[in-house]
């Protein structure tokens, strides 16, 4: 895919990358050894300093983060419904639906845009088999009250968290929560692999399953293929440059937090802009920086346009509603059903939001957005 990004322009993100040295040393070792992929050394270490980092019982990497959540729905059984968000990227309901499974839309909160717990149990039926919400630009989703809801219904609670790497709750990993949570570590992530993501889940059963899915199902080299596998399987280079990114992150986040409390600064008292409120108990990632852009004077989408022509790039995550998109037609879905997610998607927009996103050009970026929305 070809770019035209010039010096001037700011995207909505730019990857942390180690220095080329750094990564040079880490991937020498495989011009000795020559195993590039198949769970090699890199990919093992990897797995287990996520492991350690996330105090997660089981971890299992792969090509990136939408295989991820293919592995882990190929093992819910029996197949059915499942109770999810519009208001998020299009992986996470292809995912489902490319899974066999049935994408039942439930509305987001307004205050957050997460999944609202309040509006998940009248649409459990006797085929649901499963939740999965979103945490949303690293938003925290309600996790003890979907729990519940779960728990009374008998159903997996799968987090679609892919934006939620290195945060907590109460001071407890975030990917401890439900059954198991996907991380991806996409280019545009806090941690990032080039493509890549990751599982974390707290059955072994269902780790070995998902292992043995990215292996075309072979559980071991030569063994009998019992379910449908496909090939997702992380290369040891991308392995290495999530081992030299990890060994980054802590600085990683505090950079994004300097970034994000410019923003609060510039933006928290702008008429017709409304930033998402910190939420207490959560040590974020400040993965996204969604804005809310609500104003007689212009619309959103007006404002993203004036934006570009400052050489700025905000986008407009997450627009449509992936219930809109024409491959999910068969499910006869109208946007009329989640009015909340439906006003979110034509009216947020995530600002540009990187770990080497200086003062001067947030700073840049408020000044632009702030004349474009007067
Ligand atoms: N679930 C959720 C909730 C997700 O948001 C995603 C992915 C997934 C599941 C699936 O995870 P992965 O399979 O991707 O691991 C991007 C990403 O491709 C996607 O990872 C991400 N979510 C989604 C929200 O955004 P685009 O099409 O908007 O990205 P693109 O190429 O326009 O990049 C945005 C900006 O980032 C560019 O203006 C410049 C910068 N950039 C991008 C790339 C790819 C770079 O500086 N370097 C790069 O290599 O989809």
């Amino acid at each position: 895919m070809q770019n035209n990004h010039s010096e001037k322009n700011i995207y909505v993100t730019r990857p942390s990358m180690p220095s080329k040295e750094e990564y040079f040393e880490e991937v020498s070792s495989l011009w000795e050894t020559g195993i590039l992929t198949h769970g090699g050394a890199k990919h093992q270490l990897f797995e287990n300093q996520l492991k350690e980092m996330m105090d997660a019982p089981h971890v299992s990497l792969f090509t990136n983060g939408h295989q991820g959540l293919e592995a882990v729905f190929s093992t819910l059984e029996p197949q059915g419904e499942v109770i999810t968000t519009p208001f998020t990227f299009v992986s996470t309901t292809l995912a489902i639906a490319r899974a066999g499974l049935i994408p039942v839309f439930c509305d987001v909160k307004a205050d957050d845009y997460t999944l609202d717990p309040s509006k998940i149990e009248a649409l459990v039926t006797d085929k649901t088999v499963a939740i999965v919400p979103v945490h949303v630009y690293g938003t925290v989703c309600d996790v003890e009250a979907i729990d519940a809801i779960a728990k009374k219904h008998g159903l997996k609670v799968i987090y679609d968290a892919a934006h939620a790497f290195g945060e907590k709750l109460n001071g407890s990993s975030i990917a401890l929560y439900g059954d198991a949570s996907m991380f991806s570590f996409h280019a545009t992530k806090v941690l990032n692999t080039g493509e890549g993501g990751a599982v974390v889940c707290n059955d072994e059963e269902i780790k070995k399953k998902m292992d043995a899915w990215k292996y075309y199902g072979f559980e071991s080299s030569g063994s009998d293929v019992e379910l449908l596998g496909t090939n997702a399987k992380m290369t040891e280079f991308a392995a290495a440059m999530g081992l030299c990114n990890l060994r980054h992150f802590d600085e990683e986040l505090s950079k994004r937090a300097t970034v994000f409390n410019r923003y609060r600064e510039r933006l928290e008292n702008v008429e017709g802009v409304r930033l998402c409120d910190e939420q207490s108990g959560v040590f974020s990632n400040h993965a996204y920086l969604p804005v809310s852009i609500d104003s007689s004077a212009c619309t959103r989408d007006e404002v993203v346009d004036r934006m570009n022509k400052d050489g700025i790039f905000p986008r407009k995550y997450f627009y449509p509603l992936t219930s809109e998109y024409s491959c999910f037609g068969y499910l006869g879905n109208s946007v009329q059903e989640t009015p909340v997610s439906f006003k979110a998607s034509r009216s947020i927009m995530t600002l540009p939001m990187y770990a080497d996103l200086s003062t001067d050009d947030v700073d840049r970026v408020c000044t632009s957005l702030i004349s474009a929305i007067s």
